[in-house]
């Protein structure tokens, strides 16, 4: 589900979380391995507040390991509890539902001791559109043993999963919108599919990959359209011209079918057909255009 982000959804989709947040003991917050600034709400830290957070770098199955290495070091410096996740397989969850649990276990203890035994861990995901919110819903469900059924304080058809023994989960997760002032980061949310497709331009934002793909990754370039005798053109537009016509995708005449070779590449992309790409870097955050983000606007 894609949502087109006005200010007035933004502040429902705001104070909704809020409400909600006031019910739960651990945020579980989705970030997508790839682009871990990117995917990031831009008021996350002011929402949530000095409520214990776990980050979930979700879809690590498609970004480079080495990276989600370097980030999940870099988040546990600054303190945070963090986990690579593939809410599609289920690989990770497992240690994730531990981390919340144990991020809680404190509160638990609190809780116990003023004689309120064996109340389970209350925790909420967290994330913008198609970061893996509902596969990692689902996955969990497939472990939930029941709904735990309405309890006071929970929005009308909101309801509590018990996964585990130790856990409850609500079944809603709060839909965060992504930050929008940068023209690089609509680019990484465009091409990994955090947006929907017809609000952006793909022309720019396929010329702007195959400039990337070129630079970085020709090999795997070379490998997937077999290009390995061609000189890469030095021109995107070219480029894109000679994947076309590898790939066949040509109009009566001979002419190159754009619309369809732009949609092999970003499928190709998106799928890991391509490999795998981590496209936000620890060390960008030492870049100046990252002081735009007010201070207490950064949870990095
Ligand atoms: N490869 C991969 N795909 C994932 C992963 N998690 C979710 N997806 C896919 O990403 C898309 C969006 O997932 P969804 O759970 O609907 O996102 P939501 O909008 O946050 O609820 C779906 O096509 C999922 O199958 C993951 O860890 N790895
Ligand atoms: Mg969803």
């Amino acid at each position: 589900m894609h949502i087109h982000w006005f200010p007035g959804h933004m502040a429902k989709a705001q104070r909704m979380i809020r409400e909600q947040l006031s019910l739960i003991d651990v945020v579980i917050e989705l970030l997508d391995a790839r682009i871990p600034i990117s995917s990031a709400n831009p008021i996350i830290a002011e929402l949530v507040g000095t409520k214990p957070r776990v980050v979930a770098l979700n879809k690590s199955d498609l970004a480079e390991s080495a990276r989600t290495t370097e980030w999940i070091q870099h988040f546990r410096g600054l303190g945070f509890t963090t986990v690579p996740l593939d809410a599609a397989s289920g690989k990770g969850s497992k240690e994730l539902v531990n981390k919340v649990e144990l991020e809680a276990s404190e509160k638990i203890a609190k809780l116990t001791a003023k004689g309120i035994k064996g109340r389970a861990v209350r925790a909420m995901i967290l994330g913008i559109p198609n970061v893996g919110k509902s596969s990692l819903i689902n996955r969990l469900l497939g472990t939930a043993t029941a709904k735990t059924g309405d309890k006071p304080g929970v929005t009308r058809g909101q309801q509590w999963l018990k996964v585990g023994k130790n856990l409850e989960l609500l079944d809603t997760p709060g839909v965060l919108w992504p930050r929008m002032d940068d023209q690089e980061v609509a680019f990484k949310l465009a091409v990994t599919g955090a947006i929907k497709d017809d609000i952006y331009d793909m022309e720019k934002v396929i010329l702007k990959l195959l400039e990337i793909l070129r630079e970085n990754y020709s090999s795997r370039l070379r490998e997937r359209y077999k290009l390995s005798e061609e000189q890469l053109p030095e021109d995107t537009g070219e480029l894109l011209a000679l994947i076309g016509a590898k790939r066949g995708c040509l109009k009566i005449g001979g002419v190159v079918d754009y619309e369809k070779v732009r949609r092999i590449i970003l499928t190709d992309f998106r799928s890991g057909k391509l490999g795998q790409f981590t496209l936000d870097t620890p060390a960008q955050l030492d870049a100046p255009e990252f002081d735009t983000v007010p201070a207490d606007e950064r949870h990095f």
